[in-house]
């Protein structure tokens, strides 16, 4: 997979370098470029935002860096893994990019949307910031690619960056090969093993720490009785923290 990233402050992805983003892209089995929206301005102030039309409070992106931006990006010649010389079709090809748009207004950002942008060849991300971009860029890029305005929740940020790190975490580790354990991915919360249920909680070594005992029925060695002591509990917080996640009770 390749990611492009845009945004007015490339130094927020350094992190990408480190942990499993890094190790996926040591392996080979990702390519990330974080690109500065500023490089296509052309003014001496390299000004990316102005006053909204309609009036009303703070600032707008700007569409024409924006535009130059996904048009260089998405031709061809900018593509790294594109180097095939024969104009055939590569692996980064349109009809499978995704450009994802985080915003407060989009669609909620949810682990099968993660797993669906997993299997793409490409995803570039597009990062605002001030009230955010232009209608205009997100309307005439639909004409381009498919797009997906998508939020993490019901709260706001000062713009995309922190919530890009985010969703590349989630899609980066879906990848095949990324993950170490495949299983540890099937069992955990929000993924189908797991019934759609919260995760249980989980004890280790010693089993007595600060006078709070571990379950006694963890090292009973009876397996059917703790997957069964696993499914209540898991259960059980669901319904105390997350009724949503619940077949509905009518
Ligand atoms: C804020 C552009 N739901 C998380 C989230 C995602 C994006 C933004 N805020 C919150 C945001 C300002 C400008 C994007």
């Amino acid at each position: 997979m390749r990611i492009d990233v845009v945004s007015i402050f490339p130094d927020y992805f350094a992190p990408l370098q480190l942990s499993l983003v890094g190790k996926a892209i040591s392996a080979g089995l990702l390519h990330v470029a974080v690109h500065d929206l500023r490089h296509w301005t052309h003014d001496r102030h390299h000004t990316v935002d102005d006053t909204p039309y309609g009036g009303g409070a703070g600032m707008v992106m700007k569409p024409e860096p924006w535009g130059e931006a996904l048009d260089a990006l998405l031709s061809s010649d900018d593509n790294p893994d594109d180097n095939r010389g024969d104009g055939g079709r590569d692996d980064t090809a349109l009809d499978d990019t995704v450009l994802v748009v985080p915003t407060p207004s989009g669609h909620r950002f949810s682990q099968p949307i993660a797993q669906d942008l997993s299997q793409k060849s490409r995803l570039i991300f597009a990062c605002g910031r001030y009230e955010g971009i232009d209608r205009r860029v997100i309307e005439h890029a639909r004409t381009r690619v498919q797009v997906r305005e998508l939020s993490l929740g019901d709260y706001v940020l000062n713009g995309g960056e922190v919530a890009t790190l985010a969703m590349v975490e989630a899609i980066v580790r879906l990848i095949p090969g990324v993950i170490g354990n495949p299983e540890s991915l099937s069992e955990e919360s929000h993924s189908e093993g797991n019934e759609g249920l919260l995760e249980y909680p989980v004890y280790t070594k010693p089993p007595l720490w600060r006078g709070l005992e571990v379950p006694p029925v963890l090292f009973s060695g009876h397996h059917a009785q703790i997957a069964s002591w696993r499914r209540q509990q898991a259960l059980e917080l669901t319904r105390r923290r997350r009724p949503d996640l619940l077949p509905r009770q009518d």
